[in-house]
């Protein structure tokens, strides 16, 4: 907290840092707003994933975004409990969420017990995907929500496992679409933030060494089917780059008691309580995702990410590569921080 006159301070330099920030780091068109949207996370493995998805429903309050659907990666059913939980805690309680069933990460994990908590009798985050094995498949979610979307207009931002999108790739025509999934991600999806792999060293006990990141190694067969295969523009957030732009401990202390019980904060202090600083891996995708025009970030040149049977990523530049990742300045990185921050604790919309 003593740190907090010291952000005030460094808001200020960034501000006048932010004026200065060149129009040639202005890398994309601006959107149509609002970006059509789906998350695809492993929420419970870590506490990123619920800072994320607080953010998109930020985002979609201050029309950025609307949020299509959540699909979930960690194969089990508290996940897609929790993850109601928050979206109704935000006043979505209705976007579908669609389950997987791949025996990765079966864990309930520190968090997404939250779900089933209860004060007094009365669930503390209601919601009522109370039996998660009624959810859909999330290849059903995932056609419905692209079968329905406008053509070349979604974005869908991968924060975990790539099972549930190389199954989507592999699903056939169906009552949905008569579209196979990789056609309809061909004509519906604009482009696809994945947090996943690493484009640079990572330090490791003095040294700096390959860093096989964690959301490809526990699905690597699905990894590589998406590298190869998937049609669109995939833009890569590197397991550095999230490293480098840790969350502020102060703001969970500080920014989420405009009610009692927040699932965020919450969250945040079951997975790693404060003072620890979480990186941000998950939320740079999903701002990424929404608003690729605004310099928070610099792009890599196009080429194409291979994922090694061991887990590894490698990128190879191409002239015609649909794989970018993304990379980041100091400048960026301070700017970044004021905005994940501001986003993931903005109250709900009344
Ligand atoms: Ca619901
Ligand atoms: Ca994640």
């Amino acid at each position: 907290m003593k740190r907090f006159p010291q952000m005030l301070a460094l808001t200020a330099a960034v501000l006048s840092l932010v004026c200065a920030v060149p129009l040639n780091r202005i890398t994309a068109a601006e959107p149509e707003r609002p970006v059509p949207l789906i998350f695809d996370t492993d929420i419970g493995n870590d506490v990123d994933d619920v800072l994320a998805l607080g953010m998109i429903h930020a985002l979609e309050a201050r029309g950025d975004c609307k949020l299509l659907a959540v699909t979930i990666t960690k194969d089990n059913p508290l996940a897609a409990s929790f993850t109601d939980a928050v979206n109704t805690f935000y006043g979505k309680g209705d976007v579908p969420i669609g389950v997987c069933q791949s025996g990765v990460t079966p864990q309930p994990g520190k968090f997404n017990v939250l779900a089933e908590k209860k004060d007094n009798g009365e669930l503390r985050y209601p919601h009522d995907l109370t039996d998660p094995k009624q959810a859909p498949s999330a290849v059903t979610v995932l056609r419905k929500a692209l079968a329905g979307a406008k053509d070349h207009s979604v974005v869908i931002a991968q924060v975990g496992f790539s099972t549930n999108l190389a199954n989507l790739l592999k699903s056939p025509a169906d009552d949905i679409s008569s579209l196979t999934g990789e056609q309809l991600v061909k004509q519906k999806v604009k482009l696809l933030s994945v947090m996943a792999g690493a484009f640079e060293k990572i330090p490791r006990k003095g040294m700096m060494v390959d860093h096989r990141e964690y959301n490809v190694v526990k699905d690597i067969p699905a990894a590589q089917k998406l590298a190869q295969d998937w049609p669109t523009p995939i833009v890569w957030s590197g397991f550095e780059i999230g490293l480098s732009v840790p969350y502020p401990h102060e703001s969970i202390l500080e920014d989420y008691n405009y009610v009692d019980h927040h699932p965020l904060a919450e969250a945040y202090i079951l997975y790693i309580p404060p003072p620890h600083d979480r990186p941000t891996w998950d939320l740079t995708s999903v701002l990424y995702g929404v608003f690729p025009h605004r310099g928070y970030f610099d792009l890599s040149d196009a080429g194409t990410v291979t994922v090694e049977k061991d887990g590894l990523t490698t990128f190879e530049k191409t002239a015609d590569g649909k794989h970018r990742y993304l990379k980041l300045n100091d400048v960026q990185r301070a700017r970044l921080i004021e905005a994940l921050v501001q986003l993931s604790s903005q109250p709900p919309q009344k």
